[in-house]
């Protein structure tokens, strides 16, 4: 479809935003992106759902939808083809059931799991978020990083070591689930490509090295990053995700 009427305002480094990009990418959709650094978004986030901070939020059509599972509800209602929800009722119960679980669990613990790391290289968390933008705006998040340092860890949940245990954990058996879940089939439900595989693929994709070019990390990853995302790189589910991309995500 070429317009403009979709716009995604969106972060350039995030598995839920991912999410909403591989909706639109998977049905065609070509659409507007405003990306936001974390911290400067709240205001505008905020002003635009009416109260809610969280990317990504989609306007299509003069209508705000916030959210990586409403706004792929949302695309599906309008644009069912190519599908993300599987035919079969049953399948698709289970499909947005599992979409649900992971965004609850899975979801908060990855980015967990990444931040322990971020939250200590600011240079490199520039990059990522900041990614090729304006010299000048990147300059200035570098700078005022420190400040948002602290509200950062909090927000995503490491400075609580309880918390980052259990993120670890989570990460960890869901790595070995899918590994285990998908050893028959390459699909998580049924057998076709659905919201659950995207689901999946998206919110483990920061542990997993990527080559698409919205996913794909800034050069220069820091020891540290290389060394927590050792643990994972032979994994099986590593494979798959990066099978799902390379089959299912388009450019
Ligand atoms: N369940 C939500 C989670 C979205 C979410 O946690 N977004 C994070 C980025 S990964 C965010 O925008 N955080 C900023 C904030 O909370 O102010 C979804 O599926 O969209």
């Amino acid at each position: 479809m070429a317009n403009h009427e979709i716009v995604l305002h969106q972060f350039r480094s995030s598995h839920f935003n991912e999410k909403a990009r591989w909706a639109l990418a998977w049905k065609g959709l070509e659409h507007e992106r405003v990306t936001y650094l974390p911290g400067p978004h709240r205001g505008p986030i905020s002003k635009l759902t009416g109260g809610a901070t969280t990317t990504p939020v989609m306007a299509f059509n003069g209508r705000v939808t916030a959210g990586s599972a409403a706004i792929i509800d949302a695309l599906e209602a309008a644009f069912p083809d190519p599908p993300l929800y599987p035919a079969d009722t049953t399948a698709r119960r289970q499909a947005l059931d599992l979409q649900t679980r992971f965004d609850a669990e899975v979801g908060p613990a990855t980015r967990t799991v990444a931040f322990t790391v971020f939250v200590k290289e600011l240079s490199y968390l520039t990059r990522v978020f900041a990614g090729d933008g304006p010299r000048l705006k990147r300059l200035a998040y570098r700078l005022a990083l420190p400040v948002v340092r602290p509200i950062m860890a909090k927000a995503n949940g490491v400075t609580d070591p309880a918390n980052v245990a259990g993120a670890f954990d989570i990460t960890r058996r869901t790595f070995d689930q899918i590994a285990e879940m998908t050893t028959e089939s390459r699909f998580l439900v049924g057998d076709t490509f659905s919201v659950a595989d995207l689901t999946a693929a998206a919110l483990l994709a920061p542990l997993v090295s990527l080559s698409h070019p919205d996913m794909r990390r800034p050069d220069d990853v820091p020891p540290a990053f290389q060394r927590l995302v050792a643990e994972w790189k032979d994994h099986p589910a590593t494979a798959w995700v990066q099978a799902m991309y390379r089959d299912f995500r388009p450019a």
